[in-house]
């Protein structure tokens, strides 16, 4: 009896089993109640007196070497299956990681601007009513920009609403439900998406992407305007660029004025991007009319604002030199992966 629990115990040594099934079924074999070890137990009970104790203790090393061995592999295979990740973690990373778009990229640069000039960034509806895209703005009644040539219109008034529901055409929307529900001063920046019903080309599309700036308070001037437009300019397409303000018109804004810059492709020399002026337009502007003002329940006589819009896929043009807006949403991975440097 001693030999075969000599044999045993050389074989609970050496066992090589990896795995959970291997840890169960070394388990059943020798260390269970019913495996050869348990069973070796029963039969020292027929052992005579006086060898009983020697046998007994070899009996006992045996099982004493079976448990800590079944300790050992249940600690190795937990540990090969928890901590161990089941990856090769020395393959190469794929280099076709994506990349921001061009026009996110844009717009997080002019957020960044104006967040540290204290702008915060404001948020609205694209489904708008007449109310907060054009009533609210001084639209008159008869404005053209109304008309079904130019906006989406998703129900018309009458048809189970008091007004006309439409796609934003500006992200003015914003400015008007800031206004409502905030009192100044106000200081915040518009970004979203902007509908009109036009025939898509290299330079119109029926959707694309503006940024809007607003700032209302006590004495707020037309050199404020003029300094945060200027600034803007010079942060985004370098300090040595020309920067002027044309007078121009706008029904939410008086006076109103259009703003350039030198033409980027240029250099001011002339060319055909900037119609050989070598000058070409990047926002529109103006002190907010007090009527937009009123509207929104601020009292003019206390309170002046002024306001830009700017479109991002026209400054994205500028910076990057694209000729083709239908670039922007044809999503090809092409014109996409140039920007993934900029990312
Ligand atoms: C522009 C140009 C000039 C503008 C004005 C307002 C508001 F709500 F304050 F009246 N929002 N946006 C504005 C002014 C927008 O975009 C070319």
């Amino acid at each position: 009896m001693e030999e075969r629990i000599q044999t045993l115990l050389r074989e609970v040594q050496d066992y090589k089993g990896r795995g959970k099934q291997a840890v169960e079924s070394f388990r059943l074999k020798f260390v269970s109640k019913k495996g050869l070890i348990g069973e070796l137990f029963e039969e020292l009970k027929k052992v005579p007196g006086e060898q009983k104790k020697a046998v007994g203790k070899v009996l006992n090393e045996l099982k004493q070497a079976a448990e800590s061995k079944l300790a050992s592999l249940t600690a190795e295979s937990e540990e090969s299956e928890s901590t161990i990740p089941q990856v090769d973690l020395t393959l190469p990373v794929s280099p076709d990681i994506g990349n921001l778009h061009p026009l996110s990229l844009t717009r997080y640069r002019i957020i960044e601007i104006f967040e540290r000039l204290g702008f915060n960034v404001a948020d609205g509806p694209e489904i708008e009513d007449d109310w907060h895209n054009f009533s609210a703005l001084n639209f008159p009644e008869n404005h053209p920009a109304r008309e079904m040539q130019d906006t989406f219109f998703v129900k018309k008034r009458g048809d189970g609403s008091d007004q006309d529901i439409l796609l934003r055409t500006h992200t003015s929307n914003v400015q008007i439900r800031l206004m409502e529900k905030q009192k100044p001063p106000i200081r915040a920046i518009m970004p979203g998406r902007v509908y009109r019903n036009e025939a898509i080309s290299a330079r119109a599309h029926c959707f694309f992407h503006q940024v809007e700036g607003l700032y209302v308070d006590r004495n707020v001037g037309f050199a404020d305007l003029k300094q945060t437009l200027y600034h803007f300019a010079k942060e985004m397409y370098g300090k040595d660029i020309d920067i002027r303000f044309r007078p121009s018109y706008f029904p939410f804004t008086e006076p109103s004025a259009e703003i350039d810059i030198t033409c980027l492709i240029c250099k001011g020399a002339g060319c055909n991007v900037c119609k050989y002026s070598g000058w070409v337009e990047i926002a529109g502007s103006g002190m907010v009319h007090p009527n937009v003002l009123r509207n929104c329940n601020i009292d003019p006589d206390e309170f002046t604002g002024f306001a830009f819009g700017m479109g991002i896929e026209r400054v994205t043009m500028l910076k990057y030199q694209i000729n083709d807006l239908r670039l922007y949403s044809e999503n090809d991975v092409r014109f996409l992966k140039q920007f993934q440097s900029l990312t």
